[in-house]
């Protein structure tokens, strides 16, 4: 009898139990995971980058593995080999370097896991080891940039300037096509004159170093700075203000990103030209993964809008940049 009474209350128990787990299962639906190899955080562009695709995670209800490859290749080709490993759903990551990547991407895509690339492209023989790019149009800033200068030229009345050019990392895609959109549109005009071109690898630290080294050898026949991002900028200015000269105004300063503090900087008129790069990618990216997901077809490229900003445009109603 006791053991007929037991049976007999196991029984709704057990339906609560099955109702219960029945019911999560419905509301859960399994999250998509994501593997994300950031290249490192070598500028506050970067660190932007970063708080974007954490953010953007957490607002799709994407779960996401992030690991930072401190400025090495081979640390993102370990972090891409640990994703396949973990069978993530998706792989996503912003190459350091246009070359290297077919072997673990073929890897990635023998594991049938869909890769976006973020911010940086890569060179390859077979386009399909990646599914899609998130990024700027480098070539395009680069033009942006040269535009201005142009417009600077005619404004000033110069018959010849003197320009030395602080480039990102070497062999990465924005190093590559900044100078390229910037060179070829100034390439007919006989009144530039490219005294040099030196890598300052993206650092504020080395971007100030070059320019006490371009100070050096070239001294006030320097007319315009060109550097690939704002961190490299901020740097430069701090060597042009140590030797006594006024940048803005005794030379021309064009940089390239657009965060907080260039934009304080074009304000106040020690910079001239910003050419806006958004790290902003997160939003964009989590939609791009989705759609892999649930197989429906995408773009191969997407490249977010931007702006240039420059000491003609009226900035007072500019929002805060957020990097
Ligand atoms: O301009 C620079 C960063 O790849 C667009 O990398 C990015 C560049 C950005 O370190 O600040």
């Amino acid at each position: 009898m006791k053991r007929f009474f037991a049976i007999l209350c196991l029984i709704p128990c057990l339906f609560v139990l099955f109702s219960c787990d029945s019911t999560s299962q419905q509301a859960s639906s399994p999250q998509l995971l994501l593997g994300f190899s950031q290249l490192g955080s070598e500028s506050s562009w970067r660190l932007g980058n970063t708080q974007s695709i954490q953010d953007a995670a957490s607002a799709h209800g994407v779960s996401l593995m992030l690991e930072n490859a401190n400025q090495k290749q081979e640390n993102q080709i370990d972090a891409i080999r640990s994703f396949i490993a973990y069978r993530v759903d998706v792989i996503a990551f912003s190459p350091i370097v246009e070359e290297g990547w077919d072997n673990v991407l073929t890897e990635a895509k023998n594991a049938n896991i869909p890769v976006i690339l973020v911010d940086r492209l890569i060179k390859t023989a077979n386009e399909d080891l990646y599914a899609g790019y998130i990024g700027a149009d480098f070539m395009q800033e680069g033009v942006n940039a040269a535009n201005y200068l142009l417009r600077k030229s005619s404004d000033l009345g110069a018959e010849n300037l003197n320009i030395v050019e602080i480039t990102g990392t070497v062999d990465s895609t924005p190093m590559r096509q900044r100078s390229l959109g910037y060179h070829s549109t100034l390439a007919d005009d006989t009144s530039f004159t490219v005294l040099e071109s030196v890598s300052g690898d993206f650092l504020r630290s080395k971007g100030q170093e070059c320019m006490e080294d371009l100070i050096h050898k070239y001294g006030s026949t320097i007319d315009v700075v060109y550097s690939h991002n704002d961190g490299m900028t901020l740097g430069a200015i701090q060597a042009i203000e140590d030797a006594g000269l006024i940048p803005g105004k005794d030379i021309i300063i064009i940089t390239v990103d657009g965060e907080q503090e260039a934009i304080d900087q074009l304000i106040c008129g020690k910079i001239n030209c910003v050419v806006e790069c958004t790290p902003k990618l997160g939003d964009l990216v989590m939609e791009m993964a989705k759609q892999l997901i649930a197989g429906n077809p995408i773009e191969k490229v997407i490249h977010p809008t931007e702006e240039t900003f420059t000491e003609y445009d009226d900035l007072s109603s500019l929002a805060p940049r957020g990097y």
